[in-house]
């Protein structure tokens, strides 16, 4: 094989990842907002609803120190959330359809993760990540999807800026996946138990590298009237606060990746390598 050829087949190759790297980038996301509706409580300077387009938060403050973001600390800052108040909603429209996916590359068959900022607390601040929960700052908001934006379908037994907190890190302090679930049986786990004590260790061990966010499934979904239902694909989001719960705040809306998307990738790599050699 020439080096020519070489490069030219290394030239393809990172094309093709780099465009597969950009489709993800945008397609995963809520790209467009479509319609924003403040109730009477939205917090101050939170009301920048693209603040919710686009990837949720990894990184924030705490206090004037960047920070990474974690189950204790979530994103805050005004140009990373939008505040609902009591009674608001806020619609956003999905960069690609969301695919009703029930298969085992898709975990637990959530196709879809609403980022809020939910947070835990914890007993005190000393010996800190083993302290146990003692409770959870949550503003609920019902998660709506729809094809059309003309027949909406809830989803059922699922709040947004609810469990599960959003974590940036996993257990050894790397990126967590933001297009992965967590076990949706963590959504009824008693977080407040005293046996075993729960703390942020063995929280962020419980996500097992994905990040959180509260998973929905297109296959367990009520009509308006409550009757249970289903959708093929969903192309919008919309979530309603719930009133009397406190201003829920969104960050970001995800559509779940397949397992092996990356798997994908490199099968092309191998098949572009073997090809090379095959004609060297
Ligand atoms: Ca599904
Ligand atoms: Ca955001």
């Amino acid at each position: 094989m020439t080096l020519q050829r070489s490069r030219t087949i290394l030239a393809l190759a990172c094309y093709a990842v780099s465009a597969l790297a950009c489709r993800a980038a945008s397609d995963d996301w809520a790209v467009a907002v479509v319609a924003y509706v403040r109730g009477a409580n939205a917090a101050n300077g939170y009301t920048n609803a693209h603040a919710a387009l686009g990837e949720a938060a990894r990184a924030t403050l705490d206090w004037n120190e960047p920070a990474a973001v974690t189950v204790i600390n979530p994103a805050w800052l005004p140009s990373q959330i939008v505040s609902l108040g009591d009674g608001g909603y806020l619609a956003l429209e999905m960069g690609a359809d969301v695919v009703n996916e029930d298969d085992p590359l898709h975990p637990y068959g959530v196709d879809l993760l609403v980022y809020g900022n939910a947070l835990f607390g914890a007993a005190s601040t000393a010996g800190f990540y083993a302290a146990p929960w003692v409770g959870i700052s949550q503003e609920p908001a019902e998660i709506w999807v729809s094809a059309d934006t003309q027949t909406w379908c809830r989803a059922r037994a699922r709040m947004a800026d609810s469990f599960m907190p959003t974590q940036s890190l996993d257990g050894d302090g790397n990126p967590s996946d933001y297009l992965r679930p967590v076990n949706p049986a963590w959504l009824t786990n008693d977080w407040f138990e005293t046996e075993p004590p729960w703390s942020y260790s063995n929280t962020v061990a419980a996500y097992e590298g994905a990040a959180g966010g509260c998973p929905v499934d297109l296959s367990d979904l009520l009509t308006v009237a409550g009757a249970p239902t289903n959708l093929a694909a969903a192309r919008y989001v919309k979530l309603v606060d719930v009133a009397g719960s406190g201003s829920t705040e969104i960050d970001a809306v995800a559509r779940v990746a397949p397992v092996p998307e990356g798997g994908v990738v490199c099968g092309l790599l191998l098949v572009m390598w073997c090809s090379a050699r095959h004609h060297e």
